[in-house]
């Protein structure tokens, strides 16, 4: 069985299978590789119990005639064939090179890219297929023996947190994180600020938190960016502005107009203050520009998102002035810009990039639960939804795919779990609002054509899934919420477009829960998929 989630671009029988077992040789050829190996090193003792013999470049590795595991920086080689990928890249102007091939034959396995994130990316398949398989009787392991060729179709792979309305520990983050890179996705989006809360140090007038609000230091987020970027994971920081800002707006009276906090009801049940950034009023950039600074700097990203979604009442003409100011800001401090796809409606240029969110299913006619009493205002901003993406589509201005309907995993669960014990908690978490959707619904999509009528790769930046966390109490009801639907974005973002069916991919979630389980994840065991396939691998094998 191969259960490699995304699934690869080619997959081609490999020569006589390769066995893995305790003291298997695995070695490589570059120096920059040597963490990369390290730590696949690691993951696959804690995940198969096997513990492989690491052996660097140039100490007479690989004498003998006993099967091992190679990893080579080789650009020249089989690679060479696949297409560059689509869109954006989060890390730098120019796309890293993230093709490998992967052969496992009889004597040898080989990993070839050529660039270390390139390993990252094979290596990360090969832990899937040994973590998949159950071990023999004997304790090896049996690697499928496979030709695989692979490069991602997006550029841009990213998942939103909501980090405001329940708060994540730098812990809970990190097991995000390592999800994110298991998955090969490389964006963790945070969204740091909101009207709940304000969970950065920037901006507060004093730095001692003392309106007791959780928050996390320059330095938590320092250390977070780093370890993201170990694994080729990069986190995009979100300050959202001008609305959704009405905890800014506590901490500093000041950027108080007298008539841009509102409080109204705008969704079923979910009370919430409405605010918007005044960029009439002196200090509201002179707190906002000090706030964007120091995020650029303690952000490594290549881009800075400025949220402008929502910005219910406020007039057009002051929502454009402020959406340029704070993008030409950013701009000075050498990062790009990206906004939810409202912004575009301020600032329609391709240096700039936006997320697409608005779909059909929030807040959509068909949903039995529309409050009566939706605001005009909030009904106007839908509509204007399609005029965003032409908008966007006509000037060149990339788009991250993120349809409510598919790509939020905030949408509660259609099928029932196939533990019961689980009913409770999946009738009460998702937002009540949004239409129920099975898992193999929230799959059914494709990045382009979501975009709807005239659209093309050219206008994609990449794909996003996103999770809002109004509704989720602790880190278990956030992994419950993810697993498994983040792994169905996974495979939209790398996958080619009919790379998997739903039947493909629900058979390859089978072998997944056994991870999740292994890390100690809560994951929403739908009754569509038979979570019981490899039962003999062991869970006990926990991190160390
Ligand atoms: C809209 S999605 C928001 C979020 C909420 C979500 C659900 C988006 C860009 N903004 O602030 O969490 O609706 O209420």
């Amino acid at each position: 069985m191969f259960d490699v989630i995304p699934s690869p671009f080619r997959v081609a029988p490999g020569a006589g299978p390769f066995r893995f077992r305790q003291g298997t040789q695995i070695n490589y050829g570059d120096p920059a590789l040597a963490p990369i190996v390290e730590r696949f090193c690691r993951d696959v003792t804690r995940r198969t119990g096997i513990r492989p013999e690491l052996v660097p470049d140039g100490r007479g590795a690989l004498a003998g005639l006993a099967p091992c595991i190679r990893v080579e920086i080789a650009p020249d080689s089989e690679i060479v064939v696949l297409p560059p990928p689509i869109g954006v890249s989060p890390s730098a102007d120019l796309a890293p090179d993230e093709r490998y091939s992967l052969s496992c034959d009889r004597d040898r396995i080989v990993v070839r890219c050529a660039e270390a994130i390139g390993a990252a990316r094979g290596l990360t398949t090969l832990l899937q297929m040994m973590a998949t398989t159950p071990l023999d009787a004997d304790g090896t392991l049996t690697v499928p023996a496979v030709r695989v060729l692979d490069a991602p179709r997006f550029a841009w792979r990213g998942l939103s947190v909501d980090v405001v309305r329940t708060f994540f520990s730098p812990a809970d983050l990190r097991q995000i994180i390592d999800l994110l890179a298991l998955y090969k996705f490389n964006v963790l989006h945070l969204h740091l600020t909101d009207d709940q809360a304000w969970r950065i140090a920037a901006g507060r007038p004093s730095r001692r938190g003392d309106d007791a609000t959780t928050f996390y230091t320059n330095e938590d987020l320092r250390e977070l960016a780093a370890y993201a970027r170990e694994r080729f994971v990069t986190i995009v920081p979100e300050i959202d502005t001008p609305a959704h800002a009405s905890a800014l707006l506590r901490l500093r009276p000041e950027l108080d107009n007298g008539r841009n906090m509102t409080s109204r009801e705008l969704v079923a049940g979910l009370p919430r203050n409405s605010t918007w950034l005044d960029p009439d009023l002196p200090a509201t950039f002179s707190v906002l520009d000090e706030v964007l600074e120091e995020i650029a700097d303690v952000f490594p990203s290549r881009f800075i998102n400025i949220g402008g979604d929502e910005a219910f009442g406020m007039p057009e003409t002051l929502y454009i002035k402020f959406v340029r100011h704070v993008r030409a800001y950013v701009h000075s401090l050498h990062k790009r810009t990206i906004g939810w796809q409202e912004s575009v409606r301020a600032y329609a240029e391709p240096d700039h990039a936006i997320q697409y969110w608005i779909s059909g299913a929030r807040l959509g006619t068909s949903s039995p639960l529309l409050p009566v009493n939706v605001d005009a205002l909030v009904a106007a901003s839908i509509a204007r939804a399609r005029g965003d993406i032409e908008c966007a589509m006509a000037r060149g201005v990339p788009i991250i795919v993120s349809p409510v309907s598919h790509a939020y995993f905030d949408v509660p669960y259609a099928e029932p779990s196939a533990d019961p014990t689980q009913e409770r908690m999946r009738q009460r978490v998702g937002l009540q609002f949004h239409p129920v959707r099975t898992v193999a619904q929230s799959f059914d999509w494709e990045p382009v054509n979501a975009l709807g009528l005239g659209a093309g790769p050219e206008h994609v930046a990449g794909v996003g899934g996103a999770i809002w966390t109004e509704t989720i109490k602790d880190f278990s009801e956030l992994t419950f919420m993810l697993l498994p639907r983040l792994t169905g974005v996974a495979q939209k973002g790398w996958g080619d477009a009919d790379a998997a069916t739903w039947d493909d991919h629900r058979r390859r979630l089978g072998a997944h829960g056994r991870l999740w389980a292994q890390d100690g994840l809560t994951y929403f065991k739908s009754s569509a998929v038979d979570w019981a396939r490899h039962t003999n691998v062991d869970t006990t094998v926990r991190r160390t």
